[in-house]
């Protein structure tokens, strides 16, 4: 076999079963090999940001990496921003980068570049491999860095020599790092100052927020009276009825503020001490009161849930029912004028058992979680890295992940035109997507923004700046020509129609909410 087919069946070996991709020449002998060897389910995205989001999207709801390939410095380049989000998400994701052949780059061809340099800032591993006879080792090893728990991102650039040389055979990637256990120390240290009678946190971030360490987490809550809290933005939270609370810390720096005041003690497990997503002048970028102590009881790579499970021992509430735990409740559905308030409601009234709700409804969406706590349980996804641009093909990788599962992208319009594209690849899959756009026209979040940060008003140039008017967007024709069937609602009673009707049937439906 050659260097390209031992690659593929190292993946398909080693339980790597989705490629993403977007290739071109340098990447066609992997193409060959992806067409012969059975096993894995190729998805073309018609711009690598797709690539690379839909690869985070999976990696969360599949809870291991898919691969993706990616031609050259510009193909990876363009994936880039999206590979940021994955990488601060945790998710595990092979990068396979096509190369010119070694005996080709000296001669700078056009797409010569220094793909290593592209590839380090959003990649935890990098290598170059040398050989067609040693890719398959490579790409062995790259696996098994994807998978050392949390999830890394390894890349992995495959010069064409390599793909159409020789080699002998695929290679068993050796067994991933599981998560780091967490000392005993850190659990009594944590129990100690939960259980001294001053007003405690414990902040959530990571695994803690679904499956047993988000039950402990009530436990220990139920117990001690402490406040839960997660961080902003999480990777994958488990919600509504059935599932223990837990508050999210707002993104607006005084309601953070605000939310924190009181806790005299802040135990982190899987998040970081918060700070401000921006530094804005005169306000604080640590959001902890000062007269407040912090302690660690776990990072994001430690296994929260052993954490969380000795923390509730110790604070004796291993049978102590959780607390406070969603209560299913789904409000009518209600009518009149589109407001963010309504589309919450409307959306908790009629989601779906067990969907998966991909978030990047930026400005309108600040308080749905909030109101949506009484629907049935759901999976929670946000945006990790904060760059605009990866809900549609995170939804596009969550849904092949899930495709018993109705995905919910809730989308700002702004955002979602910076990959669109996804749309063509869900309806080419006939993936299981319901997407609503958020269409206020605007990059309505900057125009806060601009007064936070002491800008002053806007005059018509920076207006120009913020705003997606002139020409107006028209989803439902975008949509259509991506081959997703698409409709306009101008009203809350509408909505909840386009919900029925895109909640009772399969495949992807785009509906454009006018704000
Ligand atoms: C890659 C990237 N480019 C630009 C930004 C800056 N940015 C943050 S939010 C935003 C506008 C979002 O608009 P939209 O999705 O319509 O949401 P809205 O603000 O209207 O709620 C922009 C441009 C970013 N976060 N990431």
């Amino acid at each position: 076999m050659n260097g390209a087919e031992s690659l593929v069946r190292t993946l398909v070996m080693n339980g790597v079963e989705v490629c993403f991709t977007n290739p071109g020449t340098s990447e066609m002998h992997f193409v060959a090999a992806l067409d012969k060897v059975e096993g894995m389910h190729c998805v073309l995205g018609l711009f690598e940001g797709v690539v690379t989001g839909a690869a985070d999207g999976y990696y969360r709801m599949a809870g291991k990496p898919a691969c993706t390939l990616l031609h050259l410095g510009p193909g990876l380049g363009n994936g880039l921003a999206n590979l940021h989000n994955a990488k601060k998400a945790r998710s595990g994701i092979v990068n396979i980068v096509g190369e010119h052949a070694t005996h080709h780059l000296k001669h700078d061809a056009p797409l010569t570049a220094d793909i290593e340099g592209i590839a380090r800032p959003m990649s935890h591993w990098v290598k170059t491999a040398a050989s067609s006879g040693s890719l398959a080792a490579d790409c062995a090893q790259a696996i098994q860095k994807a998978k050392d728990a949390p999830g890394h991102i390894a890349t992995l650039i495959a010069p064409a020599d390599t793909a159409w040389g020789e080699a002998d055979a695929p290679v068993e990637a050796a067994p991933a790092a599981p998560r780091k256990a967490v000392a005993r120390e850190a659990v009594s240290a944590a129990a100690r100052v939960l259980t001294r009678g001053e007003p405690a946190m414990l902040m959530l971030g990571g695994a803690a927020m679904r499956g047993k360490a988000l039950e402990y987490a009530g436990r220990i809550a139920a117990k001690t009276g402490c406040r839960l809290m997660s961080e902003y933005n999480n990777a994958r939270m488990e919600c509504g009825a059935g599932r223990v609370r837990v508050d999210r810390l707002p993104y607006a720096v005084e309601a953070a503020l605000d939310a924190l005041k009181g806790a005299r003690q802040l135990v982190l497990a899987g998040a970081k001490a918060p700070v401000s997503f921006f530094a804005y002048p005169g306000k604080p970028s640590v959001l902890v009161p000062e007269y407040c102590a912090v302690t660690r009881l776990a990072g994001v790579e430690d296994d929260l849930e052993a954490a969380l499970a000795n923390l509730a021992d110790e604070v004796g509430a291993s049978r102590t029912p959780p607390a406070p735990v969603n209560e299913l409740r789904r409000p009518s559905l209600p009518g009149g004028k589109v407001t963010s308030d309504g589309i919450a409601t409307a959306l908790a009234a009629l989601l779906p058992d067990n969907a998966i709700v991909v978030d990047e409804s930026v400005s309108v969406g600040r308080n749905f979680g909030a109101l949506m706590t009484g629907a049935p349980p759901h999976d929670w996804l946000n945006v990790m890295g904060g760059s605009i641009g990866w809900a549609l093909p995170a939804a596009t990788g969550a849904a092949l992940a899930a495709p018993d599962r109705k995905v919910v992208a809730l989308e700002g319009d702004g955002s979602g035109m910076y990959t669109l594209q996804a749309l063509w690849t869900m309806a080419r899959e006939n993936l299981d997507v319901t997407v609503i756009v958020l269409a206020n026209r605007s990059y309505q979040i900057l125009h806060g923004e601009l007064r936070s940060v002491g800008a002053g008003a806007p005059g018509q140039r920076a207006k120009d700046m913020l705003t997606l008017d002139r020409p107006n967007l028209d989803w439902t024709l975008l949509a259509g020509g991506l081959g997703v069937e698409a409709a306009r609602s101008t009203t809350l009673d509408d909505l909840g129609r386009q919900f029925q009707r895109a909640f009772s049937r399969r495949g992807p439906y785009l509906i454009e909410l006018v704000l």
